[in-house]
């Protein structure tokens, strides 16, 4: 297959997969091009076997300001609705395998949407949150006002996407948005630890996992533990779960094969 990233970069560290945001003449400025590629690179991080998390973070002084207004600024509702650039991000959402979002600088209108497209973020602790969009005369496009009321309630998401007021990662963190914060000089360390961490666990398991969490935003709670209990049963079929039991019982390391 062709790579032709451009405006991110990717690399691996063992089975994590690490997309790196790289416009920061920008502070990394999301254009249609870039999206199609952060997309691109989670797709085929997810069908790489020997990949298990996904990492995404930005190259310079920020995560992501946000959409690129240069590439927004002339477009009409007819461009936006024939070009229909959403569809790539509805794909984020399918990525089975768990992405951890490593924040800094600015995450800012759809950059801070799509760490909100992240399962797990953690942020340095000088990152500067915030949806501006309310300044610029539009609104988030991209699950902003559905994610964030979701994690955060009616009350702190108006106040935030009214106002498009910055916020702090102390305050990101004390709203539930972010996981942990570290000193920024931490962070790299750090999300990368999580994502070992992570990578060490049964494959079938943290993806089953990772599905059932996402369904207690979508489905009633009788309806998601319909789910859960149904990938609760599917793991007792895998060698996992045979493995991860009998190392328990014979007091060794588990060695997991991800099936
Ligand atoms: N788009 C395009 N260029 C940008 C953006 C952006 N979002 N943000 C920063 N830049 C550029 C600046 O224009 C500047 O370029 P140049 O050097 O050529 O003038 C360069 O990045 C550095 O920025 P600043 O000089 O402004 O740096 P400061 O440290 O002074 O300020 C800020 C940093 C506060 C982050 C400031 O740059 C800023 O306010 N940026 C815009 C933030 C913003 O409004 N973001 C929301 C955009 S709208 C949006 O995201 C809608 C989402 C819709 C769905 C998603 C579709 C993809």
């Amino acid at each position: 297959m062709v790579n032709n990233e451009t405006m991110i970069k990717t690399a691996r560290d063992n089975a994590v997969g690490i997309i790196t945001l790289n416009r920061p003449e920008v502070l990394n400025a999301l254009n249609i091009k870039m999206v199609a590629e952060i997309v691109f690179a989670l797709e085929r991080f997810d069908r790489d076997e020997t990949v298990k998390v996904m990492v995404i973070q930005g190259a310079g002084r920020a995560f992501a300001a946000g959409a690129d207004i240069d590439e927004m600024l002339d477009k009409g509702s007819i461009d936006l609705e024939l070009h229909n650039q959403f569809t790539d991000w509805d794909r984020i959402a399918k990525i089975k395998k768990p992405i951890i979002g490593a924040l800094h600088g600015f995450v800012l209108g759809g950059g801070f949407e799509l760490a909100l497209s992240c399962d797990i973020l953690l942020a340095g602790q000088n990152t500067e949150f915030g949806f501006p969009e309310v300044g610029l005369g539009i609104m988030p496009g991209a699950g902003g006002t559905q994610r964030l009321t979701k994690l955060i309630g009616h009350q702190r998401a108006m106040k935030w996407l009214l106002t498009g007021a910055r916020f702090s990662a102390a305050e990101a963190m004390n709203c539930g948005i972010v996981s942990s914060v570290f000193p920024d000089e931490l962070l790299k360390e750090e999300t990368k630890k999580m994502a070992r961490a992570i990578a060490e666990k049964p494959a079938l398991s943290v993806r089953l996992i990772k599905e059932s969490v996402h369904k207690a935003n979508e489905l009633s709670l009788f309806e998601g533990m319909q789910q859960e209990r149904k990938n609760f049963y599917l793991l007792f079929s895998s060698e996992d779960q045979k493995e991860g039991m009998r190392a328990f019982k014979e007091r060794r390391k588990a060695d997991f094969k991800g099936r």
